[in-house]
Parts: structure tokens; sequence; C-alpha cells
């Protein structure tokens, strides 16, 4: 060792700033792992509880059901040239008219297609008759209707005028043929 007693302190210097950085790496190189390891271990916690989109998935789960219409539906079939309450939704049904109503003496017709079987029908639409009127499954399709000086094929009309009591309450709608 030099017998200087500058270099020596230059010495002490050296030493202390060189141990000085060493730590300092040390740490500085500690410590930022430790952040990277906690940010990786937060972030893989958290990520499944983000509000991802997955209408896609539920979409795919459940396909689109095309619903049959039934004779409660305005729009099913047998219903194509019927203008007035459906006698299915007044305690009736399809054919027949609810208690205390009786069918009207006169009809209107219309021709309606199945679409199961793809052919043509006759449908005689029957006014059923008493002392309220139904209010429930108004309905209103057109098919082929004519106007009212065609009185067969035309639907807007209470039919039950020449019945007693002459209170129109439903429409009921029967199959009297069938076209081809
Ligand atoms: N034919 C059904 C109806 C009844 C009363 C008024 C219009 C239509």
């Amino acid at each position: 060792m030099s017998g200087d007693p500058l270099a020596r302190l230059m010495g002490v210097f050296d030493r202390a700033a060189e141990s000085a950085a060493r730590k300092s790496a040390q740490m500085i190189g500690r410590r930022s792992l430790l952040s990277s390891l906690g940010k990786l271990l937060v972030g893989g916690a958290a990520l499944p509880m983000l509000p991802f989109d997955r209408s896609a998935h539920a979409q795919g789960a459940a396909p689109a059901v095309a619903t049959e219409k039934t004779d409660t539906d305005c729009e099913y079939w047998r219903y194509c040239a019927l203008d007035g309450f459906l006698c299915s939704c007044c305690g009736g049904s399809l054919t027949s008219c609810p208690p205390g109503t009786e069918a009207s003496a006169v009809t209107w017709v219309g021709t309606c297609q199945n679409p199961k079987d793809g052919k043509d029908y006759m449908v005689s639409y029957n006014d059923c008759c008493g002392k309220t009127t139904c209010g429930r499954c108004l309905c209103n399709s057109n098919v082929r209707e004519r106007p009212g000086y065609l009185l067969g094929v035309h639907n807007d009309i209470n039919w039950c005028m020449a019945n007693t009591p002459s209170m129109y309450h439903c429409t009921v709608s029967v199959i009297v043929g069938v076209a081809g």
C-alpha cells in the first residue's frame, strides 16, 4: 500500500463508492423483479373478473327458434281473412262458439294456404252472437277479401245481424273445402 495520505484517502472514497454502487444495483434489481412479479400476479388474478362481451356465446348456445303460430295468434294461417275477435281467446275454440253464444246464420269465406302442406283451403268464418262482445284477440287479416258489394267474401260486417241476439261476440274459422 502507498504511504501517500492523499492516495489512501482516494482509495477509501473509491471503495466506498464501489460498495454503494453494488448495493444499489442489487436493490434496484430485486425491487424491479418483485414489482414485475407482483404485477403479473395481480393482473392474472383480476383478468377473469373483467367484463367480457359474451353475447356471441349466448346466441350460439340458444339458437333462435321460429315459434309456430297457434289458434290464439292472429298470424295463424287459417285466419288469413278474419276481421274480428278470435273465439279461441273467448272461451270457445277454432271451430266452436263460446258457451252462451250461437253461430251466425250467414258467413263469409276466405281462401288460406296451410304452410304445412302448401294447399289452399276454403275457410268459413262464422261470427258467434251473444249478449256481449268478447274484446280479446282482435285480428284483421284481409287476404283475398273483397268490398261489401261482394258480401260473401267481405269480412267487415256484423254477420250476427240476422240472429237473436244480434250482438257480435267473436269469430270461428271452419274449413269447408280444399283446392286441387
Ligand atoms: N265479422 C266480424 C265483424 C263484426 C262486427 C263488425 C265488424 C266485423
